[in-house]
């Protein structure tokens, strides 16, 4: 289940004249990216293929107001990060995230699910 690579294209022309080796990747994520979904998730996951800092997560609805959600993986690089969202009221929601990849570049991502009523 790969996921769309757009984000990371963002990234890499921003860094194109240093990217050389493999940092890691988004190999995917739960809820799906654009999921649709008919309760809250009870976690957000993201799974890399390469540990990743994940610095900044930030789960927003679609005005932009930051949702509460419990962090359960640290500021440690990790294959896997996951957080607990408090239950969310129908609408659509983005996980946004920066981090670091092992070989030390700056990386972010998002991804949305919908949820309904
Ligand atoms: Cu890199």
């Amino acid at each position: 289940m790969r996921q769309t690579r757009t984000w990371l294209a963002a990234v890499a022309m921003a860094f194109a004249p240093a990217l050389a080796g493999a940092h890691s990747e988004k190999e995917g994520t739960t809820p799906a990216d654009r999921a649709q979904l008919t309760e809250t998730p009870e976690m957000i996951h993201m799974v890399f293929d390469d540990p990743m800092r994940i610095t900044i997560v930030r789960l927003v609805n679609a005005d932009g107001a930051e949702m509460p959600m419990e962090r359960g993986t640290g500021l440690e690089p990790s294959l896997e990060f996951h957080a607990e969202p408090e239950p969310l009221s129908p609408g659509s929601y983005t996980v946004e995230w920066r981090g670091l990849a092992s070989d030390g570049h700056a990386m972010q991502g998002s991804f949305s699910f919908e949820l309904a009523e």
